[in-house]
């Protein structure tokens, strides 16, 4: 019931036509940003015709929802908004978007879909640790939750041993937080003598940042579950855009219906095709407060065909951001799969932290990986020597490896910082 009703490619493509156009006019008509990107050249929202069309259309950047803060994205007058949210943003003004009343309804939908995809159903107890706020993880999937008839457990990140207690308490069938907090919620019911496996948990809804495919069967060993990926942005929506469907696991199924997804050459902007990586670029078809047109996502993944009964399209689980992607002495290299090797390993435990430094003309890259267990000084100096030989193997790389005692790496309660660089701090 919750899943979507396209039965066949030529229905929905068809329908992504007219919702696009209207889309498009709405942010032309509605948007003095929109109307100039277009005006400038000489686009009009009546010369989309086809899907491929769209390639003629401007991109849009995270800097314009600076340059047009805080209500300048938005296509509605101001009353006609019922929720703001805004995202971090590590330096200067936050971005903020707003939903209408039908917006929230749009959000609430595709969120009931992907928990229906990943396995929940109504009357389900969904225990929900993403951060409640300003960050549309919280009340993201905490509307759509409901929406369906899950009781919803609202219990936002940190305050782990409470979040243990509840878990222990309400009995959970879903769990939805990130990958990262999900390790620290093992610890959690570790320590106080539960083992995770025995929890009532069956589901995990995990997003938010990027996870490698070692970190999910980490997951789903030490909880005995399903742990499946969900993706979203706030500039987009916010959580529920795609979804890792228990059928057709391993990809994340896009709500074509609700979005048109793009890849295209994250240098150039030139479309790739379908099949090929790059950076994923997002317009909205029925977002009414605050309209995207191209959005250039600055995550990197690629666009799979349909798999099973619902014919919109996939995409590989996220890669990485192209702008976390490290460049060390000339090779490129991304958090996710330094992660992949640590978390590989059973001597080490699933947290670590990656530095970048410069020490005159060369960069020198340092992983710190924590121990998983008390395996003496020589057990500590093989684990090292190991990923230190398996990152050069790999990717070619020489690292310094640090390996640190059980539990002292800082533990995250939303999306984990795994990387600093300090380059960028260096002087030229
Ligand atoms: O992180 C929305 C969200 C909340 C998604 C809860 C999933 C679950 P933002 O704070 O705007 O919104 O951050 C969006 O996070 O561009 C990606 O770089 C990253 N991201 C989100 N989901 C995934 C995922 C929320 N499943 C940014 N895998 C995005 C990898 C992800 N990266």
């Amino acid at each position: 019931m919750y899943l979507p009703e396209f039965k066949s490619r030529a229905e929905l493509e068809a329908e992504q036509v007219r919702r696009l156009k209207w889309s498009l006019a709405h942010a032309y008509e509605h948007t003095a940003h929109y109307r100039a990107e277009c005006d400038a050249l000489g686009l009009s929202p009546a010369e989309l015709e086809s899907l491929d069309n769209l390639r003629k259309f401007p991109f849009t950047l995270k800097s314009d929802f600076r340059d047009n803060y805080p209500f300048g994205m938005c296509a509605v007058p101001r009353e006609q908004l019922v929720r703001i949210h805004a995202s971090s943003g590590t330096t200067g003004k936050p971005t903020i978007v707003g939903y209408t009343r039908n917006d929230l309804e749009l959000w609430n939908t595709l969120i009931a879909r992907c928990i229906v995809a990943a396995g929940g159903r109504p009357g389900d107890v969904l225990h929900n640790a993403y951060g409640y706020g300003l960050f549309t993880g919280g009340l993201g999937l905490h509307g759509g939750a409901e929406a369906l008839g899950c009781a919803v457990v609202p219990a936002s990140g940190g305050q782990t041993e409470r979040q243990v207690q509840l878990i222990c308490d309400l009995k959970p069938r879903i769990i939805c937080c990130t990958p990262s907090y999900m390790l620290v919620l093992a610890e959690a019911l570790e320590r106080a003598g539960i083992d995770p496996r025995e929890t009532s948990l069956e589901i995990g809804i995990h997003g938010a940042e990027p996870w490698s495919d070692e970190m999910r069967r980490e997951i789903e060993t030490r909880f005995n579950i399903s742990a499946l990926d969900i993706y979203g942005l706030s500039e987009v929506l916010g959580p529920g855009m795609a979804q890792e469907r228990t059928d057709a696991r391993g990809a994340l199924t896009i709500w074509e219906d609700a979005f048109f997804p793009e890849i295209v050459e994250p240098a150039s902007g030139e479309p790739l095709q379908d099949g090929e990586a790059g950076e994923l670029v997002l317009t909205s078809l029925s977002k009414e407060a605050v309209p995207v047109i191209r959005y250039r996502t600055g995550d990197l993944t690629r666009l799979l065909p349909p798999e099973g009964e619902i014919p919109m399209r996939r995409m590989d689980r996220i890669l990485g951001r192209s702008d976390d992607m490290l460049i060390v002495r000339g090779v490129n290299i991304f958090p996710r799969q330094i992660e992949e090797l640590i978390v590989a390993q059973p001597a080490l435990s699933a947290h670590y932290r990656i530095d970048v430094h410069r020490r005159g003309a060369r960069d020198e890259l340092v992983i710190t990986a924590e121990i998983a267990g008390d395996c003496g000084e020589a057990g500590r100096q093989a684990a090292a020597a190991q990923l230190r030989e398996r990152i050069k193997s790999r990717h070619g790389l020489s690292a310094d490896i640090i390996i640190a005692e059980t539990g002292t790496l800082p533990r995250s309660e939303g999306k984990a910082k795994r990387v600093y660089d300090h380059r960028k701090d260096a002087k030229p």
